[in-house]
């Protein structure tokens, strides 16, 4: 399945806020894997149509976003993060991790972040009803979703490590260098 690949291509999703950016940067560093932030390409690629007034955000093109992804996704070696998880094609990720973050903490990082009103408040929900949890259940095998806690730096630690681990195993399985 992932002959010839450079890499595992990883998915690390949740709520705004949780901490994708933060663990998929030190990953790469770490790893050698590509970070490809996604919100940022979709920016840089204009990938973003109009502008949705009520929810404050521009409202991306998926279809061309995609496009853009399939050859670095072919190659392997992605740390994909987005905040979102249903619209990417099942075969492009060996494993999927669910960042989490307890409300209290993630509202004052949104808040910090300059959130406010509905849009403070959707997201908030978002994590409360574990929506994207479900969103990566449902797109992916169960067994390659894994959910993490990311309240604090020592549990990014271990996220981190928890993660190089299996980059470890993956490459051991892959025959991969
Ligand atoms: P995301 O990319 O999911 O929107 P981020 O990586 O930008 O989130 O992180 C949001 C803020 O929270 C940022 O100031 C860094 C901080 N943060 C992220 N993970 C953390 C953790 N495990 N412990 C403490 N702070 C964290």
């Amino acid at each position: 399945m992932s002959a010839g690949k450079k890499g595992p291509n990883i998915l690390v999703t949740g709520t705004p806020g949780v901490g994708k950016s933060k663990l998929s940067q030190a990953l790469a560093e770490k790893t050698g894997l590509e970070w490809l932030d996604v919100s940022l390409m979709a920016v840089k690629n204009k990938c973003l149509e109009e502008f949705d007034q009520l929810y404050k955000c521009e409202i991306l093109d998926e279809d061309k976003l995609l496009d853009l992804m399939e050859k670095p996704m072919s190659e392997g070696g992605k740390i994909v993060d987005y905040h979102g998880a249903e619209f990417f094609p099942e075969r492009w990720f060996d494993i999927v991790f669910v960042l989490r973050t307890d409300n209290t903490i993630l509202y004052d990082r949104l808040k910090a972040r300059g959130y406010s009103g509905k849009k403070l408040e959707d997201n908030i929900d978002c994590e409360i009803f574990q929506t994207i949890l479900d969103e990566a259940k449902d797109s992916y095998k169960e067994d390659i979703v894994h959910e993490l806690y990311s309240n604090t730096p020592a549990q990014m630690e271990e996220n981190m490590n928890r993660i190089c681990t299996w980059i470890d195993q993956w490459k051991i399985d892959n025959q991969a260098s």
